[in-house]
């Protein structure tokens, strides 16, 4: 954890800005309708009178693909979607500390996500790690794969000294990205990353970036992945044990026949309820296509003919179609 003092958040939010305006947010409506208090934590939407913003950091696994189960066969999830939502296991505890705080006769306000908070840009400035060319919070010593958190307080604390960034030459993860969506270091399209693409977009998705998804159903490591910061020691299993991975007893094709129920009960607690069924159902469709699931035919050809959901008959159709030309 980390304190930053509140005081303008600039050029971070000047830089939000741009990127609202340049439309690198694609159909994520909801940033560019909270920019105001995402760029001021003392604004009415969020605490009058804010001073401080407490960052937490929580792990979570990043054991090697070989070691746990990666999503239905053949497809990947992201790690940090691979076991329990995050959202409820770090607001779980975020509400308890603040309920600390209130008790001792302080405003505070909890944030993982669920509110306008620019978490990262926070957590850099509270020293917690710094934000490499990949846009992602680093930790020397622990790496990416966390999850940020949030307490926005009147309570004034002493801040924390921020910590240099250290990418230096390395350009790993703009050169590895699939969909070539970095802008340059630290400035990310966010309409050609994968992870927008398969958690946040509906409707179709365009097609010269379908093949590019690979076997990504749901989020994108790649660009953590390669970082070298990622490469450091084993974290402490304790740490991450909340989000361990679950086993998907599924195989991908099963996404495009779940109905509402059964979709309700395999995306319960877990980060892929995002997407939406019939969004999840469309990524399957392009993961089977990436994949060269033959196997996968009859069940594309039924989705591609009576899918309930217009996007989900698309994708199907496009996977058919490539997989019947064998390409
Ligand atoms: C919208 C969003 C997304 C979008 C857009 C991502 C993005 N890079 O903006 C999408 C859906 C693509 C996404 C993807 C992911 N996300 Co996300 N996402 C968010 C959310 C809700 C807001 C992020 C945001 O404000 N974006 C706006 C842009 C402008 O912000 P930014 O790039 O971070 O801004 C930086 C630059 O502007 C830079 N900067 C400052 N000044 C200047 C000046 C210049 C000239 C330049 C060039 C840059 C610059 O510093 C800013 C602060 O870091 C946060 C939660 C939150 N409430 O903050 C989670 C969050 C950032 N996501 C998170 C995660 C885990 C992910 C994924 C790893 C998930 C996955 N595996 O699929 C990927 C990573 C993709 C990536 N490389 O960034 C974590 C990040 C943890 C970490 N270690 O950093 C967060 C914090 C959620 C959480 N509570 O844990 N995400
Ligand atoms: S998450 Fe994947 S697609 Fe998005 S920027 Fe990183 S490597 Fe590129
Ligand atoms: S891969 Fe290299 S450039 Fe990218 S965030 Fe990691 S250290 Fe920085």
């Amino acid at each position: 954890m980390g304190v930053a003092r509140v005081e303008p958040l600039e050029p971070e939010a000047e830089q939000l800005r741009r990127w609202l305006d340049a439309g690198m947010h694609g159909q994520m409506d909801y940033m560019s309708r909270t920019y105001e208090v995402r760029a001021d934590p003392s604004h009415p939407g969020m605490l009058p009178g804010a001073r401080s913003v407490v960052v937490f950091v929580m792990p979570y696994a990043r054991a090697s693909d070989a070691e746990e189960p990666v999503g239905p066969e053949p497809g990947r999830i992201a790690r940090y979607a691979r076991g329990r939502d995050y959202h409820n296991v770090l607001h779980k505890r975020l509400r308890k500390l603040a309920g600390t705080v209130r008790a001792r006769g302080a405003r505070v306000r909890a944030a993982v996500d669920s509110m306008p908070v620019f978490e990262r840009a926070w957590a850099e400035r509270a020293g917690v790690g710094f934000v490499g060319k990949n846009c992602c919070l680093i930790i020397p010593g622990l790496g990416s794969h966390v999850f940020l958190g949030a307490l926005v307080t009147s309570a004034e604390l002493p801040p924390d000294p921020p910590q240099r960034r250290r990418c230096g030459d390395c350009t790993r993860c703009l050169d590895a990205c699939p969909t070539g969506a970095f802008r340059g270091p630290r400035r990310l399209d966010a309409r050609r990353c994968i992870s927008y693409l398969t958690i946040e977009h509906r409707g179709p998705i365009e097609e010269d970036l379908r093949s590019r998804l690979g076997d990504w159903l749901f989020g994108c490591d790649v660009c953590q992945d390669v970082c070298p910061f990622n490469a450091t020691g084993a974290v402490d299993p304790s740490l991450t044990e909340a989000f361990a991975s679950r086993r998907w007893d599924v195989p991908v094709e099963a996404l495009l026949r779940l109905d509402t129920d059964r979709f309700a009960a395999l995306a319960a607690g877990s980060p892929v309820k995002r997407s939406g069924r019939a969004g999840l159902a469309r990524n399957a469709a392009l993961v089977l296509a990436n994949t060269g699931a033959r196997r996968a035919l009859p069940v594309l050809r039924e989705a591609a003919k009576a899918h309930d959901s217009e996007d989900v008959r698309e994708a199907a159709g496009w996977a058919v179609r490539r997989l019947d030309e064998g390409r």
